[in-house]
Protein backbone atom coordinates (compact mmCIF):
# COMPACT_ATOMS: atom_id res chain seq x y z
CA UNK A 1 0.00 0.00 0.00
CA UNK A 2 2.05 3.43 -1.01
CA UNK A 3 0.43 6.42 -0.38
CA UNK A 4 1.84 9.31 -2.87
CA UNK A 5 2.62 12.85 -1.13
CA UNK A 6 3.69 16.34 -1.15
CA UNK A 7 6.38 18.07 0.39
CA UNK A 8 7.24 21.36 -0.74
CA UNK A 9 9.89 23.96 0.70
CA UNK A 10 11.07 27.53 -0.27
CA UNK A 11 14.28 27.97 -0.81
CA UNK A 12 15.19 31.71 -0.63
CA UNK A 13 18.87 31.63 -0.42
CA UNK A 14 19.68 32.24 2.86
CA UNK A 15 16.33 31.72 4.05
CA UNK A 16 14.03 28.69 3.79
CA UNK A 17 9.91 28.94 4.54
CA UNK A 18 8.85 26.14 6.72
CA UNK A 19 5.60 25.47 8.45
CA UNK A 20 4.78 24.19 11.93
CA UNK A 21 2.65 21.20 11.67
CA UNK A 22 -0.66 22.14 14.11
CA UNK A 23 -2.66 19.05 13.48
CA UNK A 24 -3.25 15.67 12.09
CA UNK A 25 0.18 14.27 10.86
CA UNK A 26 3.61 14.85 12.25
CA UNK A 27 1.75 17.77 14.30
CA UNK A 28 4.31 19.57 16.45
CA UNK A 29 7.09 19.86 13.76
CA UNK A 30 8.32 22.54 11.37
CA UNK A 31 7.80 21.02 7.84
CA UNK A 32 7.79 21.67 4.70
CA UNK A 33 4.01 22.10 3.38
CA UNK A 34 2.28 19.12 1.61
CA UNK A 35 0.08 16.51 1.88
CA UNK A 36 -2.04 13.83 -0.12
CA UNK A 37 -1.64 14.08 -3.58
CA UNK A 38 -5.71 13.41 -4.10
CA UNK A 39 -6.98 11.52 -7.46
CA UNK A 40 -7.00 12.96 -11.01
CA UNK A 41 -4.15 16.04 -9.95
CA UNK A 42 -0.44 15.82 -10.79
CA UNK A 43 1.87 15.37 -8.24
CA UNK A 44 3.17 18.92 -9.17
CA UNK A 45 -0.23 20.36 -9.11
CA UNK A 46 -0.81 18.67 -5.80
CA UNK A 47 2.23 20.46 -3.96
CA UNK A 48 0.97 23.45 -5.04
CA UNK A 49 -2.71 23.44 -4.36
CA UNK A 50 -1.16 22.67 -1.08
CA UNK A 51 0.98 25.31 -0.52
CA UNK A 52 -2.07 27.76 -1.22
CA UNK A 53 -4.03 25.85 1.27
CA UNK A 54 -1.82 25.60 3.73
CA UNK A 55 0.38 28.70 3.42
CA UNK A 56 -1.61 31.00 1.12
CA UNK A 57 1.04 31.36 -1.70
CA UNK A 58 0.73 30.79 -4.97
CA UNK A 59 3.70 28.75 -6.44
CA UNK A 60 4.78 29.74 -10.18
CA UNK A 61 7.98 27.79 -10.62
CA UNK A 62 8.89 24.40 -8.99
CA UNK A 63 11.44 21.83 -9.01
CA UNK A 64 10.84 18.07 -7.78
CA UNK A 65 13.97 17.82 -5.72
CA UNK A 66 13.56 14.21 -4.02
CA UNK A 67 11.57 11.20 -3.42
CA UNK A 68 11.53 9.77 0.02
CA UNK A 69 9.44 6.19 1.16
CA UNK A 70 8.73 6.39 4.72
CA UNK A 71 7.56 3.02 6.44
CA UNK A 72 6.38 2.91 10.18
CA UNK A 73 7.63 -0.53 11.39
CA UNK A 74 4.49 -3.31 11.65
CA UNK A 75 2.55 -0.78 9.40
CA UNK A 76 2.31 -2.47 5.44
CA UNK A 77 1.70 1.01 4.58
CA UNK A 78 4.30 3.26 2.61
CA UNK A 79 4.50 6.96 2.54
CA UNK A 80 5.74 8.13 -1.27
CA UNK A 81 6.51 11.50 -0.44
CA UNK A 82 7.75 13.55 -3.49
CA UNK A 83 10.08 16.95 -2.21
CA UNK A 84 9.59 19.72 -4.04
CA UNK A 85 11.91 23.06 -4.06
CA UNK A 86 10.54 26.62 -5.27
CA UNK A 87 11.63 30.26 -5.18
CA UNK A 88 9.01 31.63 -7.41
CA UNK A 89 5.60 32.15 -6.06
CA UNK A 90 3.32 34.97 -5.25
CA UNK A 91 2.16 36.41 -2.18
CA UNK A 92 2.83 36.67 1.64
CA UNK A 93 2.81 33.21 3.65
CA UNK A 94 0.12 33.33 5.99
CA UNK A 95 -1.02 31.11 8.57
CA UNK A 96 -3.57 28.77 7.80
CA UNK A 97 -5.43 26.01 10.52
CA UNK A 98 -2.79 23.60 9.59
CA UNK A 99 0.25 25.52 9.33
CA UNK A 100 2.26 28.21 11.12
CA UNK A 101 4.54 29.29 8.29
CA UNK A 102 8.17 30.56 9.29
CA UNK A 103 11.64 31.83 7.68
CA UNK A 104 14.70 30.11 9.05
CA UNK A 105 18.20 31.03 7.73
CA UNK A 106 19.40 28.07 6.66
CA UNK A 107 21.94 27.99 9.26
CA UNK A 108 19.41 27.78 11.60
CA UNK A 109 16.95 25.37 10.74
CA UNK A 110 15.38 23.63 13.81
CA UNK A 111 16.44 19.80 12.99
CA UNK A 112 15.75 18.96 16.78
CA UNK A 113 11.98 19.93 16.19
CA UNK A 114 11.68 18.31 12.98
CA UNK A 115 11.30 15.10 11.26
CA UNK A 116 14.55 12.87 12.26
CA UNK A 117 14.93 12.25 8.59
CA UNK A 118 15.14 16.17 7.50
CA UNK A 119 18.54 16.71 8.72
CA UNK A 120 20.13 13.62 6.41
CA UNK A 121 18.21 14.56 3.38
CA UNK A 122 18.40 18.67 3.91
CA UNK A 123 22.20 18.90 2.50
CA UNK A 124 21.37 17.48 -0.64
CA UNK A 125 18.39 19.83 -0.93
CA UNK A 126 20.04 23.17 -0.24
CA UNK A 127 22.77 22.46 -2.70
CA UNK A 128 20.44 21.43 -4.91
CA UNK A 129 21.26 17.82 -5.44
CA UNK A 130 18.45 15.56 -6.21
CA UNK A 131 18.00 12.55 -4.04
CA UNK A 132 15.80 9.53 -3.25
CA UNK A 133 15.66 7.86 0.00
CA UNK A 134 14.13 5.10 2.03
CA UNK A 135 13.41 5.80 5.79
CA UNK A 136 11.79 3.26 8.27
CA UNK A 137 10.56 4.39 11.96
CA UNK A 138 10.24 2.06 15.10
CA UNK A 139 6.92 3.70 15.56
CA UNK A 140 3.72 3.81 13.95
CA UNK A 141 2.90 7.60 12.34
CA UNK A 142 0.53 8.44 15.06
CA UNK A 143 2.81 7.78 18.24
CA UNK A 144 2.70 11.07 20.27
CA UNK A 145 6.31 10.46 20.83
CA UNK A 146 9.64 11.11 18.42
CA UNK A 147 9.79 8.45 16.50
CA UNK A 148 13.61 7.03 15.72
CA UNK A 149 15.02 6.16 12.32
CA UNK A 150 15.84 1.92 12.87
CA UNK A 151 16.58 1.72 8.61
CA UNK A 152 18.57 4.48 6.07
CA UNK A 153 19.18 4.31 2.80
CA UNK A 154 19.89 7.36 1.14
CA UNK A 155 21.42 8.28 -2.12
CA UNK A 156 22.28 11.26 -4.16
CA UNK A 157 21.03 10.24 -8.14
CA UNK A 158 21.83 11.66 -11.59
CA UNK A 159 19.78 14.76 -12.66
CA UNK A 160 17.80 12.68 -15.44
CA UNK A 161 16.81 9.74 -13.47
CA UNK A 162 14.38 11.44 -10.85
P1 LIG B 1 -4.86 15.56 6.11
O1 LIG B 1 -5.33 15.35 4.69
O2 LIG B 1 -4.54 17.01 6.42
O3 LIG B 1 -5.66 14.86 7.13
P2 LIG B 1 -2.46 14.52 7.30
O4 LIG B 1 -2.60 13.09 7.69
O5 LIG B 1 -2.54 15.58 8.33
O6 LIG B 1 -3.47 14.81 6.09
P3 LIG B 1 -0.72 15.74 5.57
O7 LIG B 1 -1.62 15.63 4.41
O8 LIG B 1 -0.61 17.04 6.24
O9 LIG B 1 -1.10 14.61 6.57
O10 LIG B 1 0.73 15.27 5.09
C1 LIG B 1 1.82 15.09 5.93
C2 LIG B 1 3.00 15.84 5.40
O11 LIG B 1 4.16 15.38 6.08
C3 LIG B 1 3.31 15.66 3.93
O12 LIG B 1 3.74 16.92 3.42
C4 LIG B 1 4.48 14.70 3.88
C5 LIG B 1 5.17 15.03 5.14
N1 LIG B 1 5.96 13.96 5.74
C6 LIG B 1 5.53 12.71 6.04
N2 LIG B 1 6.52 11.99 6.63
C7 LIG B 1 7.61 12.82 6.68
C8 LIG B 1 8.92 12.68 7.18
N3 LIG B 1 9.33 11.55 7.74
N4 LIG B 1 9.74 13.74 7.05
C9 LIG B 1 9.34 14.90 6.49
N5 LIG B 1 8.08 15.07 6.03
C10 LIG B 1 7.25 14.07 6.12
O13 LIG B 1 10.15 15.84 6.42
Amino acid sequence: MKKLMTLCIIHRHPNVLLGMKKRGFGAGRWNGFGGKVEGGETIENAAKREMREEAGIEIKNLDEIGIIEFAFKNNPEILEVHIFKSDDFSGEPVESEEMKPQWFHVDEIPFEEMWPDDIHWMPLFLSNKKFRGRFLFDKPSDSNSVSRIIEKELSEIDDAIL
